[in-house]
């Protein structure tokens, strides 16, 4: 039988010496804004994609010019955490190259977006400057390792952070390529690229690790491939239950692609957790599809081979067995926002950032508010999953300066927005994202504004509903996760998903397709005047639309975009 074809960037990482190919050749070019195409893919690698206004396109064509092409930069942050100084960083970096705006992502790392290729090497070389990289920040490999940002639990969460910072940086390419072309290091002669980890042909596709600290499933472990979540027992961190096979991207109309939850497969101590995180990353790169991307994540590497095949390779590998799973309780996926006292008396402020959108507009000078913060140089800022910002680990008159910051700015009032809005969580879609079929993060916050209406209406305002949107199917919000989630299927038109729990524990199911704005906020309508109704007391809408029959409960990702069961 002929072997299938494998997919073109499979041939351009091998053919690309170690990811270098010819970015340093195409950063030079100056007849145009953008990079070559192969490149392109390469250039993800290092955290960064090369993208175009798509506001403007129409325009340019008409008037012959190339679309108005620019960078967005990833900047890897482990667990979440920077100090104020790379914070400033960022925000220097923001203004100067990036149209004042920082992104907060769902993943805890920094976006900048509209960096114009004569200004991508300088903001690199800063980036790393301030401590921070973005080397793996996208591309086929591990990418950011998100942890649990909060603080409570100081020991705990220290160990974990600590945890996710040693796996992020053991998983971390080992080419000099980076280096060389965005910090002008020499190339030492003799010394061979090797990748111990990869191989030059690195994973078939992303891999994404999160460490989880119950109660908090802020970080949402079961969308992820490779999940760790702390067992703690009388106040210590004894070590890990292990998940694997979660993600999120489909591909509308293509039902061989769907989300899929991580299982749990064993526990782990603290120790054990890199060499593990180590194997499964391998397993992945040997047996995960390089032939059709739509199939290469480690979902379907695991759902096509099964929980046991994996188990048994594992152990293998690792030659001693994971330990049966341990007992845990996850009660949210949400952040507490304001002040929150940590056990050794230091205190934590979560603000609310609305799609992690960090800039300074007529309404809310953000922007500035944070870099004030920053600028007193006191406990650290932590980026929440939820794309929300933390500024942690403060002594009790550092919170009364902090505290005066916000107040003179009047950002402090983002916490007070309705429950519709602090629950809602959108990806960047327009004008950025090439992928996007419909608007989000400029979106959302008007819908919901229209939710929380209805909500009023029913007089259900006081129910947290977790609502995520994204502008197209790959998930970039975990949308499949979301009690009420929004997917973009065209212009201004959105299917519509019910059903998923509030701690993160069941994916939902569509319900309608295709729908625009009118009927999204009828069908609302009439499902929250029966939830206001029939709704059990402290019963989560995602519960409450299975109890009613309005979907059926997912019992496979496989089923998340089925027809719904037929209301009669
Ligand atoms: Fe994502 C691609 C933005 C988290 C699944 N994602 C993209 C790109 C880079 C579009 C592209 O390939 O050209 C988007 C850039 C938009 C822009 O203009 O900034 C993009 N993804 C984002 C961010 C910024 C959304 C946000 O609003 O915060 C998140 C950055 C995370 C980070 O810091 O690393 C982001 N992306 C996610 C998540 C959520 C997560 O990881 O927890 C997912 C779903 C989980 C998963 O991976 O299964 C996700 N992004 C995707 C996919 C679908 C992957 C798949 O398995 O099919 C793509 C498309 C692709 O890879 O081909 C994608
Ligand atoms: Fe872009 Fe789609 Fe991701 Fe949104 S979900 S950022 S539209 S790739």
């Amino acid at each position: 039988m002929k072997e299938p074809k494998l997919e073109a960037v499979e041939n351009i990482k091998t053919n690309s010496d170690f990811l270098r190919g010819g970015i340093v050749a195409g950063l030079k070019n100056q007849v145009t804004g953008s990079l070559a195409e192969d490149d392109t893919q390469l250039t993800k690698f290092h955290g960064i994609y090369q993208q175009h206004d798509r506001d403007t396109v129409v325009n340019r064509r008409k008037q012959k010019l190339e679309p108005l092409y620019s960078f967005m930069i990833r900047a890897r942050v482990p667990g979440g955490i920077c100090t104020p100084r790379q914070w400033l960083a960022m925000d220097d970096l923001a203004v100067q190259y990036g149209g004042g705006s920082i992104r907060l992502t769902t993943r805890q790392a920094f976006q900048l977006h509209g960096v114009i290729k004569r200004n991508l090497k300088t903001t690199i070389a800063e980036i790393n400057t301030s401590l921070l990289d973005t080397i793996a920040a996208c591309g086929d490999v591990n990418r950011n390792v998100m942890c649990t940002p909060n603080p409570n639990l100081s020991a705990v969460h220290q160990q974990a952070y600590q945890a996710a910072a040693a796996i992020s940086s053991h998983l971390t390419p080992q080419t000099t390529a980076y280096h060389e072309i965005w910090l002008d290091k020499e190339k030492v002669a003799g010394t061979p690229d090797h990748e111990p980890i990869y191989g030059k042909t690195y994973l078939p596709r992303k891999f994404k690790i999160a460490m989880a600290i119950p109660p908090t499933n802020d970080v949402d472990v079961y969308a992820h491939d490779l999940g760790f979540i702390a067992i703690i027992e009388n106040d210590q961190l004894i070590g890990f239950n292990v998940t694997v096979g979660g993600g999120m991207g489909t591909t509308h109309g293509d039902l061989e692609t769907f989300p899929l939850l991580a299982q749990v497969v064993g526990f782990c101590n603290i120790q054990q957790v890199t060499e593990v995180a180590e194997h499964v990353v391998k397993i992945q790169r040997d047996f995960g599809c390089r032939t059709n991307r739509k199939h290469a994540r480690f979902k379907y590497t695991i759902d096509d081979r099964g929980i046991d095949w994996f188990k048994t390779e594992l152990n293998q590998r690792l030659g001693w067995d994971l330990t049966p799973e341990k007992p845990f309780e996850f009660k949210t996926t949400g952040d507490d926002f304001g002040w929150s006292e940590n056990f050794d008396g230091s205190w934590n402020f979560t603000l609310f950032i609305q799609n992690g959108r960090v800039i300074d507009t007529d309404f809310s000078p953000l922007r500035s508010a944070l870099k004030e913060v920053a600028e007193l140089n006191v406990g650290d800022f932590r980026i929440t999953a939820n794309q929300n910002l933390m500024m942690g680990q403060l002594s009790t008159a550092e919170k009364e300066l902090v505290t005066a910051v916000l107040d003179k700015y009047n950002v402090i009032e983002n916490n007070s927005r309705s429950l519709a809005q602090l629950n809602g969580m959108a990806c960047v879609a327009l004008p950025t994202c090439s992928l996007a079929m419909a608007e989000a993060e400029r979106y959302l916050p008007i819908l919901l504004n229209k939710i929380e209406q209805l909500q009023i209406k029913h007089g259900i305002q006081d129910r947290a509903i977790i609502t995520r949107m994204t502008g197209c199917p790959n998930g970039c919000a975990r949308p499949y996760m979301a009690e009420l989630g929004f997917v973009g299927k065209g212009p201004d038109k959105y299917n519509m998903y019910l059903g998923g729990e509030f701690t993160g524990k069941r994916l939902n199911r569509m319900y309608r397709e295709n729908i625009d704005e009118t009927t999204i906020l009828n069908e609302l309508d009439a499902l929250f005047a029966n939830y206001a109704n029939e709704g059990l007391n402290g019963e989560w809408f995602g519960d409450f639309v299975i109890r009613q029959g309005y979907v059926d409960e997912v019992t496979h990702g496989s089923q998340v975009h089925l027809p719904i069961k037929v209301l009669t």
